[in-house]
């Protein structure tokens, strides 16, 4: 196992000029496939790389920000000494070039990262209080086969709980989520399985909403079919952070563009990169609030008649009193809430709208107007807008405006929901059966770990066998245990990423509740100082695997990522260390099939080509590092749109339900907050901790934690390159600022009850006045135990509540105050 030099050592580790020269030219030419012949180097022995010189091998980035990038590793003398992108494909969309951002390019301040883990960790302290013993990886094993042999004994296997975790999310034999698909998972099946969790941080409102609004989730069309588009609409869609590389949308949402010459309005309470570079039109909106916004535009619709009328009829249930299902209440209808004749009585005027909104009631009117009489028009939206205490409606906002002006299956269209993009069938790692039923929402762990014991489908807990919540408004398990062990592998979603993280910390600290965390990191992350074991991993670069999901656009594409460099220190690749723990449990043999890693990878190669058929065979697809292919535009709910008879969607009415019947049965018998409402129709309500709060008397301002491009959430946060060129702030609009006397640059003291950051002001208009970002991902860093937070992560703000029937997180829903330090 390698130990390398410091970073800086690293860097300057002397590779002949001459070569690179030599290398980069033919590299960047049209030569077709280039091994290492044609680089004009001699084929090397991959395994002695320090003995005969220089190579450059083909990697990925596997982290999750929707990219999936391949990168070359330039080795020499057995350490990597240079990262270089993508260099194949053209500028065609479907044939894109997938070059790398400024994270992937500084991957080597990940791999050498002083905070890189060396030996398996035993913590010897109290939980949390940084005291840890190096043991031997047979220790680390034997230690953790014991507990989980005898948790099983009195709890069940119930009680052994999956983290959510996207550190190694592009990996196949390595994946880290989702749990179905990892090696943890097969791990846990050969012994009895685990409790699994459903949807993710990412989408879960929306994904519960989508079951109810249009029968199962749904993308809306993908971004290169904006080219039949004459109007876009992004609502909190920020593809140009989001999806930064040329296998994310920027590149392809751009070239859309530009070729057909569409008009692009993005609705943000930041002006976002995305609106800076793409947008004609900003539409600033408060956090929380885009359901009153398509309700002032609804009422703009029907008053002058611009709604599609035929397709409503056709496809929809739900949105006026002469389309609604047998049993509904009498003026339940969208149409009726809109005109005053529903339960509240109040008219949804574009003046309502505005005073939720913060949008001027003209500007409410001249977009409802545009919007209804320019089409072909493709509304989507992201994901920031449903991560708030409202999130399952607000997802439905502009699903609902889609449906308004008849936009669902058409080219240059949309759903509403996220766009959409094709992706090759590649094999998944094979995980065996899980026999545990009970399936908890990825937010719910924190309560499970005290008061799971006795959940039932009130409290969100699904049936594996049948994950979509549509049909599982009631199923016959039950909770059995509460969480008693935490596999947290390649997730930092433990403690950083979950919300009120010096709530979490409270509870883990409690070593009585959970019995052991294990973490599996490359790094000593957050979420590991908080683990009973620490296990050190080897990185994407120091194992051979396929990088399976990449997708962009109607291009599909997969990357083989080789062992570029021996293992570092004494970290081991996961398929390994769990083969260890397998043999210790008796196990070994249904584990591994007598497969190494190498071998699996070999046999999903061969499993994905019966899918994929033209995918190269293992030898030529490792020297041809990624293979694209361009698929058919996503043109999502086609099938449907064509033939809603033969085709209806899983919803009760076969319709896209408007009022939702499932959710209106669930409004009368879950479980759920006083202050939360489940309600089949998706109109706005003013939840915890938005615009309105009686809560705004303390903590005034509204903040979100936006996804930002110096990190990949928490990974790549430790880079000191990335830190300097994107330094962590909190965003404050000039006006909030002005008044606090707060400059640029100023420190500043950003608290609500949950807890306190210290961190530099962004005084800029690009955010709306009563609206703040502090940037999610942030590496939490307590001044002392408990004591303010110097990192600036936005979960020492955010709550641990979940919504009312997805479970879901509402992170973008904080408030807080600000002062200068
Ligand atoms: N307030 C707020 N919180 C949020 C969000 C938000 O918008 N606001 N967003 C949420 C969303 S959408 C998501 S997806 C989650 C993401 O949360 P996570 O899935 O936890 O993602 P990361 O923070 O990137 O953490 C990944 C971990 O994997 C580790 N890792 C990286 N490479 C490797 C490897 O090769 N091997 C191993 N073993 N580990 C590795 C990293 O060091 C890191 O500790 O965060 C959520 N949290
Ligand atoms: N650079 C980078 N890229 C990433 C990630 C990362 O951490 N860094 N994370 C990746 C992951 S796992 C995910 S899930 C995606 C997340 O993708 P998203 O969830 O789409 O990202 P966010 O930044 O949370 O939100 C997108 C935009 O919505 C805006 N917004 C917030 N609240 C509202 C609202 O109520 N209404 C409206 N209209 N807009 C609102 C935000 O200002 C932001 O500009 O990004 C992926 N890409
Ligand atoms: S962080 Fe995302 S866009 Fe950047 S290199 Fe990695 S996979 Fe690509
Ligand atoms: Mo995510």
């Amino acid at each position: 196992m390698g130990v390398p030099t410091a970073i800086t050592d690293v860097a300057t580790t002397p590779v002949t000029r001459r070569r690179f020269m030599q290398w980069s030219a033919v590299a960047g030419g049209t030569t077709g496939v280039m091994g290492l012949g044609a680089c004009g180097l001699q084929p090397q022995d991959e395994k002695t790389p320090e003995a005969v010189g220089d190579k450059s091998v083909w990697s990925a980035c596997n982290v999750n920000c929707g990219s999936r990038c391949p990168l070359q590793l330039v080795v020499a003398g057995g350490q990597i000494v240079r990262v270089d992108p993508d260099n194949r494909g053209s500028n065609e969309i479907g044939d894109q070039q997938v070059r790398a951002c400024v994270r992937g390019r500084s991957i080597r301040q990940r791999i050498y990262s002083p905070e890189r883990l060396k030996k398996p960790l035993k913590r010897v302290g109290a939980r949390g209080e940084g005291k840890w013993a190096e043991i031997e990886w047979d220790e680390a094993f034997t230690l953790i086969a014991d507990k989980l042999t005898d948790l099983i004994a009195e709890h069940g296997n119930e009680s052994i709980y999956l983290n959510y975790g996207t550190g190694v999310i592009g990996a196949t034999v390595a994946k880290s989520w989702p749990p179905r698909a990892t090696a943890v998972s097969r791990l846990m099946n050969c012994i009895g399985g685990y409790l699994d969790h459903y949807n993710d941080y990412s989408a879960g409102n929306i994904e519960a909403a989508c079951d109810f609004h249009y029968g199962s989730y749904v993308t809306s069309n993908s971004n290169d079919d904006t080219r039949n588009a004459k109007l876009v609409v992004m609502f909190g869609n920020n593809p140009h952070e989001t999806r930064m590389s040329g296998g994310g949308e920027v590149f392809v949402t751009q070239q859309a563009k530009k070729q057909s010459g569409h008009k692009v309005i993005v609705i943000d309470p930041r002006q976002s990169e995305t609106v800076m570079n793409l947008a004609d039109e900003w539409v600033p909106i408060r956090p929380g609030t885009d359901l009153a916004l398509v309700a002032g535009m609804a009422h703009v619709m029907i008053e002058e008649g611009l709604q599609d009328q035929e397709f409503l009829d056709t496809y929809c249930s739900g949105f006026d009193e002469d389309h609604m299902p047998e049993g509904a209440p009498a003026n339940s209808s969208y149409a009726s809430y809109i005109l005053g004749l529903g339960e509240d009585g109040v008219e949804k005027t574009p003046e309502w709208a505005a005073s939720i909104t913060g949008l001027p009631a003209s500007r409410i009117r001249s977009l409802a107007r545009e919007i209804a009489t320019t089409k072909p028009c493709a509304i989507n939206a992201g994901w920031g807008i449903q991560r708030h205490s409202n999130g399952e409606s607000q997802s439905r906002a502009p699903m609902l405006l889609s449906n308004m002006i008849g936009q669902v299956g058409i080219p240059g269209g949309g759903t509403g929901a996220r766009e959409g993009s094709a992706s090759l069938p590649m094999a998944g790692f094979p995980v065996l059966e899980n026999p545990v039923r009970p399936v908890i929402s990825y937010y719910q762990w924190p309560e499970a770990i005290v008061n799971g014991k006795g959940w039932t489908y009130k409290d969100g807990v699904r049936d594996l066998k049948d994950l979509n919540s549509n049909a599982n408004v009631t199923n016959d398990v039950t909770l059995n245990s509460n969480i008693k062990f935490i596999w947290n592998y390649g997730s930092n979603a433990l403690v950083n990423q979950h919300g009120d993280i010096n709530k979490t910390i409270k509870l883990l600290s409690d070593e009585s509740l959970v019995e052991m965390i294990v973490v599996i990191d490359t790094t000593m992350s957050v979420s590991a100082r908080y683990a009973d074991i620490v296990l050190p991993d080897a990185s994407t670069a120091e194992q051979v695997d396929l990088s399976n999901q990449g997708s962009a656009g109607n291009m599909g594409y997969a990357i083989f990522t080789e062992k570029a460099i021996e293992p570092l220190y004494e970290s081991m690749p996961v398929y390994e260390q769990l083969t260890g723990i397998a043999e210790k449990l008796g196990v070994k043999d249904k584990f591994t099939e007598g497969r190494t890693q190498d071998d699996w990878v070999r046999w999903l190669l061969e499993e994905s080509r019966k899918n994929v058929p033209d995918l190269p065979a293992y030898d030529e697809f490792r020297e041809m590092g990624v293979f694209r292919k361009k698929l058919d535009p996503v043109i999502a709910l086609k099938d449907f749109r064509d033939d809603p008879v033969a085709n209806p969607l899983g919803t009760p009415s076969g319709k896209i339900e408007i009022w939702s019947s499932n959710l209106h049965k669930m409004s009368l018998d879950w479980n759920y907050d006083d202050d939360q409402w489940i309600d089949p129709l998706p109109i706005y309500r003013r939840t915890r901790e938005l615009h309105g709060d009686p809560l705004q008397a303390k903590y005034p301002i509204q903040v979100i934690g936006h996804h930002f491009k110096q990190r990949t959430h928490s990974s790549y946060g430790n880079s000191p390159w990335l830190k300097e060129a994107h330094p962590q702030r909190v965003w404050i609009n000039t006006l909030d600022a002005d008044k606090r006397g707060i400059k640029e640059g100023d420190l500043t003291r950003v608290y609500n009850d949950f807890g306190e950051l210290r961190l530099p002001a962004y005084v800029t208009n690009r955010i709306l006045p009563g609206v703040s970002s502090v940037p999610q991902g942030a590496w939490y860093t307590p001044e002392k135990p408990g004591g303010v937070d110097v990192g600036g992560s936005v979960n020492t703000l955010t709550s641990h509540q979940t919504t009312a029937y997805a479970k879901g997180n509402g992170q973008h829903s904080a408030l807080v105050q600000i002062e200068r330090a």
